[in-house]
């Protein structure tokens, strides 16, 4: 158990008897959730340390989700909230615009160390979905600062999840993120999406059928000529939609194709980032490495919000031409390389290498994948799917109810103190890398208990 965990201790506040009284709910207009049915029946959480929250009534919680993907380190991780706190009160905001601040400088040379070789040119942004945003520019301005301004397109995949800004959404491949959005970005289109039950139900680890889905770029190509394509963007591992792996070979033949017709390959790492699959990047991991990466989340284990793009050298390097006075990439947001996210960074990066977490994940992995396999027979379960510290629990739907057995196994599980992740009828499990296997046992017996208990 992580030092940083008062396991059997509340925090003070909590065990003071902080107020559990409901607060008034009406002004806040919540993300992603379904604002009435929270508002009657409201979970609250108050405190966090190591690898639980509390409830303003002092009950403890498993996270089972690294809060959302993000809090790899587990939570409260001294040299991470020192570090914000001597960051705010020694500068708390500078420009970044013309100006720069030291830590900024730093945290980009820390940062390429651990990426894959060639990804040494980084952007700071506030988010995953300011990170799509701006990779998806990024290759479209590097295709013309170099000639080809004609490859503007840009090609997502099915089921694929980019965060909610426009550009996000455009290459994304989630219906209901997207319909209700009006006609989007002019110019993208999408690739199949890798999942198929019927051949890989139940495969340990990266399934063995599907590689030659990747050929569905060629199609792309054919259809639209590989003049007007600027990149594709994918998850190597799609977290959102349900925890989709890649089939044994599909990254790399999806890589050749791009180098083949001089597509960019762009990976969202906003989730596999930072160790979730036991290497410190799904590039890392695969052997594949893009020509732009974006990540977030656990950039500062989810403290201050922070995103990034890394580029190729010679991406960046398309850029730097034109008179030194003038700006090569007009982009950028108020608080890209805030000084608080910077500090945080520092201090995430320094507790990662401290505690091994950007390779834990793989040493835990077997554990996990035995853990989350003994589910197979337990009703209702129709797949289980894992990689690194990433799990995926697949339920028949409810006829006609479509989502509600894995919302309501959700439900459930919070009352009996485990947090997951739900998302269509697949359960998520992504702990904080510091997860010990007594906390895994807990998590999928209470998993099996509710799902036995509903049959
Ligand atoms: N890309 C990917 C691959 C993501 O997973 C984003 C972009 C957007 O990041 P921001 O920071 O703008 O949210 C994400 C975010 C879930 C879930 O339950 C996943 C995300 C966000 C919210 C919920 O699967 N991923
Ligand atoms: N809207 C207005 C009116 C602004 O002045 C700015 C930034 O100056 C923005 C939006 C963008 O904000 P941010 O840089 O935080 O993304």
């Amino acid at each position: 158990m992580h030092k940083d965990d008062p396991a059997t201790t509340l925090p003070a506040a909590v065990s003071a008897g902080a107020s559990a009284a409901k607060p008034k709910m009406d002004a806040y207009w919540m993300p992603f959730t379904a604002n009435r049915q929270f508002k009657q029946a409201p979970r609250l959480l108050a405190k966090a340390s190591g690898m639980h929250f509390w409830t303003p009534e002092g009950r403890q919680i498993l996270d089972g989700i690294a809060g959302l993907w993000c809090v790899n380190a587990g939570h409260a991780r001294t040299k991470i909230t020192q570090a914000i706190a001597e960051q705010t009160a020694e500068m708390d905001f500078a420009p970044p615009f013309n100006m720069g601040h030291p830590k900024a400088f730093e945290l980009a040379e820390r940062l390429i160390e651990i990426t894959p070789a060639g990804l040494n040119r980084v952007f700071f942004t506030n988010s995953g979905s300011e990170s799509v945003d701006t990779a998806l520019k990024m290759a479209i301005g590097y295709h013309r600062a170099r000639g080809e301004g004609a490859r503007t397109r840009l090609i997502g995949r099915e089921r694929g999840y980019h965060g909610v800004n426009f550009g996000g959404i455009s290459v994304g491949g989630i219906v209901g993120n997207r319909k209700t959005f009006g006609p989007l970005l002019p110019g993208t289109d999408h690739i199949r999406h890798t999942h198929d039950l019927s051949k890989n139900a139940f495969s340990r680890g990266v399934p063995e059928h599907g590689a030659e889905l990747a050929d569905d770029l060629e199609r792309l190509v054919a259809l639209h000529d590989a003049s007007t394509i600027a990149a594709v963007i994918v998850e190597p591992v799609a977290g959102s939609t349900g925890v989709l792996l890649p089939p044994k070979g599909y990254l790399q033949r999806l890589r050749s194709i791009c180098d083949k017709h001089g597509i960019l390959l762009i990976f969202d790492e906003v989730i596999t980032g930072f160790g979730r699959l036991g290497s410190p990047f799904a590039a890392t991991h695969f052997g594949v490495t893009p020509d732009l990466m974006t990540v977030a989340k656990g950039i500062t284990n989810g403290c201050v919000p922070m995103g990034a793009v890394f580029a190729k050298q010679h991406i960046h390097d398309a850029f730097m031409t034109g008179p030194e006075h003038l700006i090569e990439f007009l982009h950028g947001y108020t608080y890209s390389a805030h000084p608080l996210a910077c500090a945080a960074a520092l201090g995430t990066l320094d507790t990662y290498a401290e505690d091994g977490l950007l390779t834990r994940g793989a040493t835990m992995a077997p554990v996990f994948e035995n853990a989350l396999h003994s589910l197979k027979g337990v009703p209702h379960v129709i797949d289980i799917r894992n990689i690194g510290l990433v799990g995926g629990i697949e339920l028949d739907p409810i006829p006609g109810q479509p989502g509600k057995r894995a919302f309501d196994t959700f439900l459930e599980c919070w009352e009996r103190g485990v947090l997951i992740r739900t998302t269509g009828d697949t359960i998520a499990l992504s702990p904080p890398l510091i997860v010990e296997s007594s906390h895994i046992d807990q998590m999928v017996s209470t998993i099996a208990d509710v799902l036995k208990k509903n049959a």
